[in-house]
């Protein structure tokens, strides 16, 4: 067991309340507000060059909502428990002491839910196919260390600098510090190498403090606040002048262990539609940078608030349509999936790098 020494470091989750998978057919507004059902179609993110990190408190990976292949079992790592199963397990612990026992012990179950689910009883995740790393970071109540969050960056910017095809990072934590600058250099790092980094603006808004967390405060990375099915700022939802944009973040079905389904609310519950509609473009064109991506998610979204970037939308909410007309796509045919060349010798190249890793790992 892991001492807790940096009991601030908290998922973001609001347990609101649980419902029937049955409910969940007709549950499918997040995906029409950030009109992504006209493009459904496309794709379902099958690019061996777009890789999602998902660093939380670890994905239930034998759902049924999800591709058995999801998860990059070689890369992925339990920093909770110092294993190779990163799937969360119920603890029985109250680390923060707030009464309830494991309470998000399926936060990151949740979170790939939304990106990744298959469809089968909930609506289906923006990119079904899509490959994940899985760093589970955080224990089943929440709770975790800043030593080893930053651990697990500097795993993460390791396997980039390898040449892994990390495009994408989802974070959904706060570090309930102020900005470090260690983790501010790694952050540096992956931006000059292309990732964009999905971070979640933060819940427990108050009047006196409605500023986003850190690490959604680092300019390099993408703060998510949450909209209801109304499009209105939830009112948990952090803001500020260092909100990027929003997605749908209250009242959100989704996965969580043991097969099971819960409707959830929390700006982490944000963060991954706009990490799944960055994938979900980045697999149809992969050879669009990291400032391409990201001018156009900017410039694609629904304008919400007073005109232009603002501190309670920022610039706006997700809007996949308009994302993938801006990026000249056809939005009516079943892409053909543009390939870099690199992709050609990816596989070749993943091996290496497990053999890396394996190597690394004998000697540690
Ligand atoms: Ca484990
Ligand atoms: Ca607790």
């Amino acid at each position: 067991m892991i001492k807790i020494n940096h009991p601030k470091i908290i998922l973001f989750l609001i347990i609101m309340f649980t419902c029937s998978p049955s409910g969940a057919l007709t549950n499918d507004w997040p995906l029409v507000i950030i009109d992504f059902l006209r493009v459904s179609h496309m794709t379902k993110g099958n690019n061996p060059e777009v890789i999602v990190a998902i660093i939380d408190s670890g994905i239930d990976y034998t759902h049924q909502e999800f591709d058995p292949n999801m998860v990059l079992k070689e890369y992925s790592y339990d920093f909770v428990e110092n294993n190779v199963d990163t799937r969360p397990v119920p603890q029985g612990i109250d680390s923060d002491m707030n009464g309830i026992t494991d309470e998000s012990v399926s936060h990151g179950t949740f979170v790939a839910g939304i990106i990744a689910a298959q469809g089968k009883s909930m609506s289906r995740g923006l990119v079904p196919e899509i490959k994940i790393i899985d760093f589970r970071g955080l224990n089943s109540d929440g709770i975790g260390d800043l030593g080893i969050l930053d651990q697990i960056w500097q795993r993460i910017a390791d396997m980039v600098a390898e040449g892994v095809p990390i495009k994408l990072i989802n974070y959904s934590i706060d570090n309930g510090v102020p900005p470090s600058p260690y983790l501010d250099s790694i952050i540096a790092n992956l931006t000059n190498a292309g990732v964009i980094i999905v971070a979640a603006a933060g819940n427990a808004r108050t009047s006196d403090r409605n500023i986003v967390h850190y690490p959604a405060s680092n300019p390099n990375t993408l703060a998510v606040g949450a909209v209801d099915s109304q499009m209105e700022l939830a009112e948990f939802s952090r803001y500020g002048e260092n909100l990027t944009l929003v997605a749908p973040g209250k009242k959100i079905y989704s996965t969580v262990i043991d097969n099971q389904y819960y409707t959830m609310s929390g700006t982490s519950f944000a963060a991954p539609f706009v990490t799944g509609a960055l994938a979900f473009l980045w697999s149809i064109k992969p050879t669009l940078t990291r400032e391409e991506m990201l001018s156009l998610l900017l410039n694609s979204t629904t304008h919400l608030g007073d005109p232009g970037k603002n501190e309670l939308f920022g610039y706006g909410l997700l809007n996949v349509t308009k994302m993938l007309l801006n990026a000249d796509i056809d939005i009516n045919s079943t892409a053909t999936v543009e390939f870099s060349g690199f992709s050609l010798g990816i596989l070749a190249f993943i091996s290496i790098v497990k053999e890396y890793y394996k190597r690394r790992k004998k000697r540690t």
